[in-house]
């Protein structure tokens, strides 16, 4: 039987413990900071949890993260050397997917323009690009870029992908490497940014990325704020070169008073709900996770420490 320590100052214990027992009746499930003998466990279910917190747990054998990024755990220098496994799960990627189409129908179909002249009682037509015009670039072609990719196709959107190795995924364009990111930005009236935040992805949004895209692209951040150069992005927007930006992660968060993107015209801000790991969608992958590690079958959704994701 396994013995599960939650840790997270932002996520609902008694829910995701409800949501596991269902599936896991006989799970010892405890909620940091009372963990009782710390000797006692062996998986922790973590989001953002305080350095130090897990190599404290002697017998741990298993780390699962609430969250799909992971770059915030690898920072804990004592993180101790165990398999970490991921959120991989429908529900938080039916979430993303539906966030990018939302993101990219909303500047495709002049939302904020149209409520502006809905408050001013004006009635006139201000006409779109049919989707089968509009390219959407997309970087990270994993399990969230790749569904939002196979979202944004079947409307008919023009749909490229951007990932470190080569892919194959039918009906979308896929690219990879330096010369890869060039000829996509070239070509993306979008650019979503849905990689991992790693070193060789940090700060990948920014003034010469946004100098290669066609004026008036819209880019589109629901990664990591870590990806995002922040002033980098408000000059391309100040010269009219970016239409316009719809962010939903921020460098620090929640965002704080006074920032600049709070009052941008031309940003959309959301508090990183981009996708959501809802205890009734998500349980399911953790439950399976701890059955494989309890009956010694092959984990899924490693995190590849060396590589970061
Ligand atoms: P995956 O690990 O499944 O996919 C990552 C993709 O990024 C892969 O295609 C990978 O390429 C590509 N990639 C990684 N490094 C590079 C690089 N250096 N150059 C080019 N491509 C690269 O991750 P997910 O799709 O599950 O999640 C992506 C991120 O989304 C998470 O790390 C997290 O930060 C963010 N996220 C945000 C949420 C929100 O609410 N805003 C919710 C959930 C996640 P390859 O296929 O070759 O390995
Ligand atoms: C995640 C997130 O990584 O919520 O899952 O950002």
């Amino acid at each position: 039987m396994t013995t599960l320590l939650f840790v997270s100052p932002s996520d609902n214990s008694e829910a995701w413990r409800g949501e596991i027992a269902k599936r896991l009746p006989d799970l010892d499930f405890r909620v940091w900071p009372d963990a009782g003998d710390p000797a006692a466990i062996d998986c922790a279910l973590v989001w953002k949890p305080p350095p130090g917190v897990l190599a404290g747990l002697p017998n741990l054998k298993l780390i699962l993260s609430l969250g799909a990024g992971v770059e915030r755990l690898l920072t804990d220098p004592t993180l101790p050397d165990v398999p970490l496994v991921r959120m991989v799960a429908d529900g938080l990627t039916e979430d993303m997917a539906a966030y990018v189409v939302l993101q990219v129908l909303r500047w495709q179909r002049q939302v904020d323009a149209y409520t502006e002249q809905q408050r001013a009682g004006v009635w006139k037509q201000l006409g779109h690009k049919p989707a089968s015009e509009v390219r959407v670039g997309i970087l990270g072609l994993g399990v969230l870029g790749e569904a939002a990719a196979r979202a944004l196709t079947p409307l008919g959107f023009q749909v490229i992908g951007w990932s470190r190795s080569p892919k194959e995924i039918r009906g979308i364009e896929t690219l990879h490497g330096e010369d890869g990111l060039v000829a996509l930005a070239a070509r993306s009236d979008f650019l979503v940014c849905l990689l991992p935040l790693t070193d060789q992805t940090r700060g990948i949004l920014n003034a010469g990325l946004f100098a290669t895209l066609p004026k008036g692209a819209v880019v589109i951040n629901a990664a990591r704020g870590g990806h995002l150069v922040e002033a980098d992005l408000l000059a391309a927007l100040e010269s009219g070169h970016l239409g316009g930006a719809s962010l939903d992660v921020f460098a620090e968060e929640p965002l704080p008073a006074g920032h600049p993107f709070w009052t941008h015209p031309k940003v959309h801000v959301t508090p990183h709900v981009a996708g959501i790991t809802h205890p009734s969608r998500c349980s399911d992958h953790i439950a399976d996770a701890i059955r494989r590690a309890e009956t010694g079958q092959p984990l899924l959704h490693v995190v590849e420490r060396g590589r970061g994701y």
